[in-house]
């Protein structure tokens, strides 16, 4: 059969298309586990964020799937919607099937669009089995993780096991499978790379528990280097690695580097999210472990640096440092870990989230001027209700929650608000200082690829400063026009079908 597999389009701020489009591991590794008889080309949509009616079409005309797959976020089920009906009017009996973290999460909001199938949690076993279950005209009733229509409404088979990784039942991803062009990260053709999935935290924004309980498996390390080295052979230069939580097991970790050294794969930059704890409390060996790796950027989930919100967010324990000889607690973390990455020349890409419902104006700005200080890019957040986490009931209960509009629950616009500021006092304050914040990274930038800054930097800081106006450059009109007007982009941005 053929299959079209296809990730929305959507991105956020802190991701512009213009400098940063990174493929979708989850489609590419289904791609690499189906049988080998069907034909299948993954699409990345972000690559085609201002073409993407058309690119649907003309892969919907080449290919003449059967069965169309899409990954979609929360943030994207407006536009997965729209894909939904445009596929249909396209070829109206191919099978749809959607996946990822929405459709797992929110499986009942799928019931109304006009898709076929949903698989909720790990696709690559249910996807299979879908395709065998429709290539011979079998029922669908025992595959785990499987939404489909019955006569009577939608059945949600109960979901399968999380899949042991370390068997080597998961094929390598099919990065052949892709079929349009332009992956890149400031420049360099990026990719990405799994080497666990999982995390045994409960961190109440996240949404990975309910995703797939609290557990953590991982990949063989001749696996992972199997995985760099293809992506290395497809034209990557940076890797991001994707784990969930990679430094649950600080050791592996460690070893891993030791293993990327080995296999003389540190030529790389790598890219890989954080614990400020682990890094805090192994800095010493670790830090010049993962310079000697290729490890480029680190984003730390600093998530706040007050205790309160730490609280809130159910955060603490990762972000706590610990004495080396009694395990006893010494405080956050957090600047500890910077240290370590800096003094190794790591970048630090400071994850935050500000806008909790304590927040006042003074606890926001302490943040924004942490990391006006101590991060090297800014990724900093509010917190937002995505489906079933604990913190959305906390938000819910609270009566906080400002916006219901799921295709703006991207991450930076503030759509609860605090028991002291409106939403968009939230926004506006983060808005205000990140802009500049980000400025400060371009010279480290250049000096690793001074001709991606001298192409790209009028247009990167068009971007940043999005809505300014020469008015606004000399001081003349208020900061909050500018807001007003980049709201307003933002808000035409959003429309990709
Ligand atoms: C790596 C990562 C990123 C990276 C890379 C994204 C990329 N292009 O790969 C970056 C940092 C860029 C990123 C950004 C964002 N992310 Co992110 N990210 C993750 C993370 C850590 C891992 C995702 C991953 O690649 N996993 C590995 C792959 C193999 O697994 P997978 O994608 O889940 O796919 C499997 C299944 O979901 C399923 N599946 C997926 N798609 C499909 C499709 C079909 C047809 C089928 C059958 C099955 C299927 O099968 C796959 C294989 O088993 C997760 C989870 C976490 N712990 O935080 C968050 C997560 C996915 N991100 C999230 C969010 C919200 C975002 C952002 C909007 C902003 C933000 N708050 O950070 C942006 C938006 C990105 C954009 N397009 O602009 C949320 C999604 C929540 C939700 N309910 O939608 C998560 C869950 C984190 C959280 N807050 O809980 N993210
Ligand atoms: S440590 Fe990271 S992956 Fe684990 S629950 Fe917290 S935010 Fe999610």
């Amino acid at each position: 059969m053929n299959v079209l597999l296809l990730s929305m389009p959507d991105s956020f701020e802190h991701m512009p298309s213009l400098a940063i489009r990174m493929p979708n591991g989850g489609l590419t590794s289904i791609a690499g586990n189906v049988d080998p008889q069907h034909r299948v080309a993954v699409g990345d949509l972000v690559l085609v964020q201002r073409r993407v009616r058309e690119t649907v079409t003309r892969l919907v005309r080449e290919l003449n799937p059967q069965v169309v797959g899409l990954s979609v976020m929360t943030f994207q089920r407006r536009t997965a919607d729209g894909i939904v009906e445009l596929v249909r009017s396209l070829k109206p009996d191919a099978k749809i099937v959607a996946g990822g973290y929405d459709p797992s999460l929110a499986a009942e909001a799928y019931e109304g669009m006009d898709v076929d199938y949903l698989i909720r949690g790990e696709g690559e076993i249910p996807f299979r089995e879908l395709l065998r279950a429709i290539e011979r005209g079998d029922g669908v009733e025992q595959i785990g993780g499987l939404s489909f229509r019955s006569n009577h409404g939608w059945v949600h088979n109960p979901p399968g096991p999380p899949l042991r990784l370390e068997d080597g039942t998961i094929g390598l991803p099919n990065r052949g499978a892709r079929v349009l062009k332009g992956y890149t990260f400031l420049g360099r053709q990026v990719d990405v790379v799994e080497t666990s999935r999982g995390c045994t935290y409960d961190c109440s924004f996240c949404s990975i528990i309910e995703m797939r309980g609290r557990n953590f498996f991982t990949y063989s390390f001749d696996r992972v280097l199997d995985d760099i080295r293809d992506a290395r052979d497809h034209g990557a230069r940076t890797i991001f690695l994707v784990d969930d939580n990679i430094m649950l097991n600080v050791r592996r970790f460690e070893s891993l580097c030791e293993a990327i050294i080995a296999a003389g794969l540190n030529k790389i930059d790598y890219f890989v999210q954080a614990m400020t704890s682990s890094i805090a409390n192994h800095g010493a060996t670790l830090g010049p472990l993962m310079k000697r790796a290729g490890f480029r950027y680190v984003f730390l989930g600093i998530e706040n640096i007050l205790e309160g919100d730490l609280k809130f967010l159910h955060a603490s324990a990762k972000n706590t440092a610990r004495d080396n000889n009694d395990g006893r607690s010494t405080g956050n973390a957090t600047l500890q870990a910077i240290d370590y990455l800096h003094r190794n020349q790591m970048y630090v890409v400071g994850g935050l989230i500000v806008g909790n419902p304590d927040d006042t104006r003074e606890s926001i700005q302490a943040n924004l001027e942490f990391a006006r200080r101590y991060v090297d890019w800014p990724y900093i957040q509010h917190p937002t209700p995505y489906p079933r986490t604990p913190m959305t009931k906390d938000f819910r209960d609270q009566g906080l929650i400002q916006n219901e509009r799921l295709e703006e629950y991207d991450g930076t616009t503030a759509v609860v608000r605090t028991r002291h500021l409106t939403a968009d006092e939230v926004e506006f304050l983060r808005w205000r200082a990140e802009r500049w914040i980000k400025t400060r990274h371009v010279p480290a930038v250049f000096r690793h690829d001074p001709w991606f800054v001298l192409t790209h930097t009028p247009k990167m800081l068009a971007h940043t400063f999005r809505g300014s106006s020469i008015r606004s450059a000399l001081g003349l009109e208020d900061d909050r026009k500018v807001f007003a007007r980049y709201k307003a982009i933002r808000e035409a941005e959003r429309r990709y079908v």
